[in-house]
C-alpha cells in the first residue's frame, strides 16, 4: 500500500513508449496500459472527472528525474469540471518539495501566463489555451491545462536524459523543480479522498 494507500493512479509516464500526443476524445477516454507497473497511461478526462466529484480530493504528484532522485507536489481540493466546460482545472493548496509549478511559478508574471489553476484542457485538435497566437498542445505535444503555456507539462514529449533542446519546451517537466528544459524520467499523478488522508491523520505527508 504505497503512500498509505486508497489512491486511484490518473497518469503515468515511465519509458515514452506510449504516445501522448493526442486527440481531445483519446483524453476524454483514456489512453495506454494499465496492467504493470512500468505501463504508461492518461486515465480519461470522463473518469476523472467522475472521480474527482464524490466529495473533496487530493492529488499527489510523484516525480523521478534521471540521477534516481525523487520529489513530489501535493494539491488538496483537487477538481477537474466535466466536458461541458472542457474539463477546467481547480485545486486548493499546495504543499510538497517540487514546487508549485501547476499555479506558474514563484513571479505574478510567471503565474499570470502560466498557472494551471481555472484553465480548461487543450488537445492538438481542441484549443482552448490562452495563447491566441498558436496551440500550447500543439507546441508542447500533449493534452493539458494549459494557459499561454505552461509551467507543468507532464503529458508531453518523453525525452532520454534529462536536459533536451527543442524549440518549445516541450518535454514531461515540472518547471517549478527541473526547469522548463529537463525532462523527466518518471511521473505518477494519483488521487484519493481527502477523507481517507483526515482517517490516517497523517496529511499530505511525504510517502518517500
Ligand atoms: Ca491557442
Amino acid at each position: 500500500m504505497e503512500d498509505g494507500g486508497g489512491w486511484t493512479v490518473v497518469q503515468k509516464r515511465r519509458n515514452g513508449k506510449v504516445d501522448f500526443h493526442r486527440d481531445w476524445e483519446d483524453y476524454k477516454n483514456g489512453f495506454g496500459h494499465f496492467k504493470l507497473s512500468k505501463d504508461e497511461f492518461w486515465l480519461g478526462n470522463d473518469h476523472i472527472h467522475s472521480l474527482l466529484s464524490q466529495g473533496e480530493n487530493v492529488m499527489k504528484i510523484d516525480l523521478l528525474d534521471w540521477n534516481g532522485e525523487k520529489s513530489y507536489a501535493v494539491y488538496d481540493k483537487f477538481r477537474v469540471a466535466s466536458e461541458k466546460d472542457k474539463y477546467r482545472l481547480h485545486f486548493g493548496m499546495y504543499s510538497g518539495r517540487a514546487g508549485d509549478a501547476l499555479s506558474g511559478g514563484s513571479s505574478m508574471v510567471e503565474q499570470w501566463s502560466a498557472s494551471h489553476s481555472g484553465m480548461q484542457f487543450s488537445t492538438r485538435d481542441e484549443d482552448n489555451d490562452r495563447y491566441l497566437q498558436g496551440s500550447c498542445a500543439e507546441e508542447n505535444k500533449g493534452g493539458w491545462w494549459f494557459n499561454r503555456c505552461h509551467a507543468a507539462n507532464l503529458n508531453g514529449r518523453f525525452y532520454r536524459g534529462g536536459n533536451y533542446t527543442a524549440r518549445y519546451d516541450n518535454g514531461v517537466v515540472w518547471g517549478t523543480w527541473r526547469g522548463l528544459w529537463y525532462s523527466l524520467r518518471h511521473t505518477t499523478m494519483k488521487v484519493r479522498p481527502m477523507a481517507f488522508m483526515d482517517s490516517l491523520g497523517s496529511g499530505a505527508g511525504p510517502g518517500d
